[in-house]
């Protein structure tokens, strides 16, 4: 039976779950009050800036569009301020750019005082079609507050208004739903867009190619909107920290704004917030206090926060950090290796939806956790020795080896060259790209396996750029320079030829529609893991900008 990966992690996780609970004492329970300070301490600074629409426009059909809908300017804004909101009683004004903030505008009579209150739906959108696909009924699988719409009653003019929810969007649109006898204007339309994110990222070299460019500063707006008080996942949905999305995104701020205490911040954070027995959750809350999501843990998350922790310290030289959150490292190794049966990850231990890895219902998980548990435990080795630390985890190595023969006895396919995952020996990219970035599969072996996906298309390929990140790494791992270029342009370019004002959650090329809630107006169209791009441009700078 299929299911929804995120209906599953958010509804399922109290009754499926079962945690080992060995220790009698909660774990790290000397060090969490001050893992929580020094999260509290590296708090950064919003950056605010106050941008104003410039345009009216209007939403038109196009089958060639994405998701089938246009906005084409009409007006300049003056238009709309100098003129009757009770004869108009509809708006869309377009901020020309994706925005993360607050919104505010004013209402005044324009002649005798108003005899009655005034009501307006406002509607706010990251992308056209979601001002034109009816909210309700309601078919989606996550709360229908995520949708960006308000009420908003005004008793006496003039009024300024600020909606109080902070929201996320490039489009509003102004309905009018009660009006009063005597006539009115709406101005002064603007929004107080935040970020921490400082800076313009690193200058391309002047031969970049224009796509790669335009890329690169979609990549770093997805990221300067993502990057709040914590690293969001994406500011109109779920606008928390989530360890699969702060790993990538701060691999690409290492190479753009490096704003290293934001990646403290939350490294420390998912500390202080781990479960009594030192298991990550795979995501926090900030408010109403810093908070973990309890019960939602992914093995593939816990795993990627010592990688990230690996790739903080050799950005930072930042040893004292790396040291404290050391032991929460070895507890996600040591906590997965209790699932390892003959070196192999069992996956009855725990339902395979349970493991992120992308937006595919249908991709098997044994192989690609397989892989990405062989590399995690060999990345946090690495770890260890930088901080002369391999006497208290000896055996990893061994570990390390076992399981990547392993792999290669019950998942490589020696006759076609590919890994093969489960019970219907599944071929997917991600299989092949986990046990590359693993090093189970030499480079030759790897370009062998990912030319054999990427030529058949009957393969399980990537539904999220999170996915296609993966993709990429595994490529330039395998020396495929030029066929990482070419993904990474028809992709996230894709993406741009589309309309993206920033890079979003799910990318299908094949299904503009595509949702994991169900309605995807509820996606997120500005998604931490999508901004990747800005990671490989700026590091692999041969790759990406010759
Ligand atoms: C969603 C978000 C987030 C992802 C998790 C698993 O809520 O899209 O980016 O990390 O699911």
């Amino acid at each position: 039976m299929k299911r929804k990966l995120l209906t599953c992690l958010f509804f399922a996780a109290a009754c499926v779950l079962t945690i080992p609970v060995g220790a009698q004492t909660v774990a790290f329970a000397d060090q969490r009050a001050g893992w929580l300070e020094k999260a509290r301490e590296n708090m950064p600074e919003l950056i605010r800036t106050e941008v104003k629409p410039q345009w009216i426009v209007c939403s038109e059909k196009d089958p060639e569009a994405f998701q089938g809908w246009k906005m084409i300017r009409t007006e300049p804004i003056d238009s709309l301020y100098n003129s009757s909101f009770k004869n108009r009683k509809e708006v869309i004004v377009d901020f020309g750019d994706h925005l993360t903030g607050y919104f505010t505008f004013r209402i005044d009579h324009t002649g005798l005082p108003a005899d009655a209150p005034l009501r307006f739906r406002l509607t706010f959108a990251e992308v056209p079609a979601e001002l034109n696909t009816p909210f309700d009924p309601y078919p989606g699988g996550l709360s229908r507050a995520w949708l960006q719409d308000e009420v908003v009653t005004v008793m006496h003019l003039p009024e300024t208004v600020t909606i109080e929810r902070r929201l996320a969007c490039r489009y509003v649109k102004i309905e009018l739903l009660a009006q009063s006898y005597y006539d009115f204007r709406i101005s002064d339309i603007k929004f107080e867009a935040v970020s921490s994110a400082s800076g313009e990222g690193r200058p391309l070299e002047p031969t970049v190619d224009p796509m790669i460019a335009r890329i690169n500063e979609i990549g770093l707006k997805t990221l300067k909107e993502c990057m709040q008080t914590v690293y969001e996942d994406g500011p109109k949905r779920d606008q928390r920290l989530w360890i699969g999305d702060l790993y990538l995104e701060s691999m690409a701020n290492t190479y753009s704004f490096e704003n290293h205490a934001l990646t403290r911040r939350c490294l420390y954070l998912l500390a202080a917030l781990a479960d009594e027995d030192g298991w990550l959750h795979a995501t926090v809350y900030e408010l109403p206090k810093p908070e973990p999501q309890i019960n939602q843990h992914t093995m593939d998350y816990s795993l990627l926060y010592g990688v990230t922790l690996l790739e903080y310290l050799k950005a930072t030289g930042d040893r004292q950090t790396a040291e404290e959150l050391w032991p929460v490292v070895v507890r996600q190794v040591e906590f997965a290796r209790t699932y390892l049966k003959d070196d192999v990850y069992d996956m009855e231990k725990q339902p395979q939806w349970w493991l992120v890895f992308d937006w595919k219902d249908d991709l098997n998980r044994h192989a690609p956790i397989q892989g990405l548990m062989t590399f995690a435990i060999d990345k946090s080795y690495e770890l260890a020795t930088m901080l002369g630390r391999e006497d208290e985890v000896k055996e990893w190595p061994d570990v390390v080896k076992a399981m990547r023969k392993a792999s290669r006895k019950n998942f490589y396919d020696k006759a076609t060259g590919v890994i093969v995952s489960g019970p219907d020996r599944q071929v997917s990219y991600l299989s092949q790209v986990w046990m590359i970035l693993s090093e189970t599969l030499t480079a030759k072996e790897g370009e062998r396996a990912l030319t054999a996906v990427l030529d058949d298309p009957t393969t399980c390929y990537p539904g999220s750029p999170y996915a296609y990140h993966y993709v990429i790494e595994a490529m330039i791992q395998c020396g495929m320079n030029d066929r990482a270029k070419e993904l990474l342009k028809s992709y996230w370019g894709g993406m741009i030829e589309k309309g993206a004002d920033t890079f979003w959650e799910v990318y299908d090329p094949n299904d503009d529609f595509k949702s994991p809630y169900g309605f995807f107006p509820v996606n997120s169209y500005c998604h931490a893991w999508s901004c990747t791009p800005v990671y490989f441009i700026n590091k692999y700078k041969d790759i990406f900008q010759k």
